[in-house]
């Protein structure tokens, strides 16, 4: 049995694309979540209810704020780990989640690499099990900084097809797509068009891994992608160091030594983090 009538959304994505934001507009207020510093904000799962207008009555619903992956603070596994906990607990308790938005800011010039890594993890936490993907809505932030100048508008157009591309797998399986412009009426219309689109049943695979596999975390899709990229990430970071070692000890200009060997510095730093 499943407490079918609650509404939950959960909300995810990179540091800083504005999830706590959307939950202070549908909360109305209620919460200062958001941030305004480029450091990472949000640093546990933590929920709170709001009610929204839908059609001529009111809705309550549940809002689940997650800390960012790519934090400046934490490293993805911590981030995976507390979302884990969370989205486990959760299940055990036969609470089923209505919608996940993944956000990603519109204005980020660069989709290669981390948000790309992050987008692949994220298709790994949820899985391609029925109904799963009905539950995913891909939101664009920050439109409203791209009003009024048609080029920046055109750009932003680009990068939401760049974007499709790497949603199109979780797209096909029923993900719904959209564009946030920073006001609560486009929170609401968000939080309405998940309501409205709700699927039921459709656990994530990082729940039914967890939950009904008994599996630790580390052997779960999500964790394992994490793991793969991690090592790949070291590799280049390794031979990045050899370079460097190699192009320090063979340069003369005192100042080229020191530039190389604070290049090298910070190569080691990565590995060891
Ligand atoms: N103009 C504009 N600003 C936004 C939008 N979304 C978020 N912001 C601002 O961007 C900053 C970061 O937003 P947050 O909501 O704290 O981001 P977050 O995803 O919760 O970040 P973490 O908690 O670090 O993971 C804040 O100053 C927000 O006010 C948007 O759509 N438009
Ligand atoms: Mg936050």
């Amino acid at each position: 049995m499943t407490n079918s009538n609650e509404i939950i959304i959960a909300i995810m994505g990179p540091t800083g694309s504005g999830k706590s934001n959307i939950i202070d507009m549908l909360s109305n207020g209620h919460t200062h979540w958001s941030g305004s510093t480029l450091k990472s904000v949000t640093t546990k799962v933590r929920s709170t209810t709001a009610k929204i207008p839908i059609g001529s009555g009111e809705q309550k619903i549940t809002l689940v704020d997650t800390p960012g992956f790519d934090d400046t603070t934490k490293s993805d596994t911590e981030i995976l780990e507390m979302i884990a906990e969370w989205m486990a607990d959760t299940h055990r308790k036969k609470t089923e989640l209505t919608g996940i938005m993944y956000l990603h800011r519109i204005t980020d010039n660069r989709l290669a690499g981390t948000p790309h890594r992050n987008l692949k993890m994220f298709g790994k936490l949820c899985g391609d099990g029925p109904n799963v993907g009905k539950k995913v809505m891909f939101v664009t932030t920050m439109w409203d900084k791209l009003q009024g100048d048609s080029a920046k508008l055109r750009m932003g157009q680009k990068r939401q097809g760049e974007l499709k591309q790497y949603w199109d797998p979780m797209m096909k399986l029923g993900a719904q797509t959209a564009e946030f412009n920073n006001t609560r009426e486009a929170a609401i219309e968000l939080a309405s068009r998940i309501i409205r689109q709700e699927a039921a049943g459709g656990v994530t695979l990082l729940q039914e891994e967890l939950v009904d596999l008994n599996r630790p975390l580390n052997e779960t899709q999500a964790a394992q992608t994490l793991y793969s990229q991690f090592q790949t990430l070291l590799a280049q970071h390794r031979a990045t160091l050899v370079d460097l070692e190699r192009a320090a000890k063979g340069a003369n200009d005192a100042s080229m030594v020191a530039d190389l060997n604070a290049e090298c510095y910070d190569q080691r730093y990565l590995i060891k983090r």
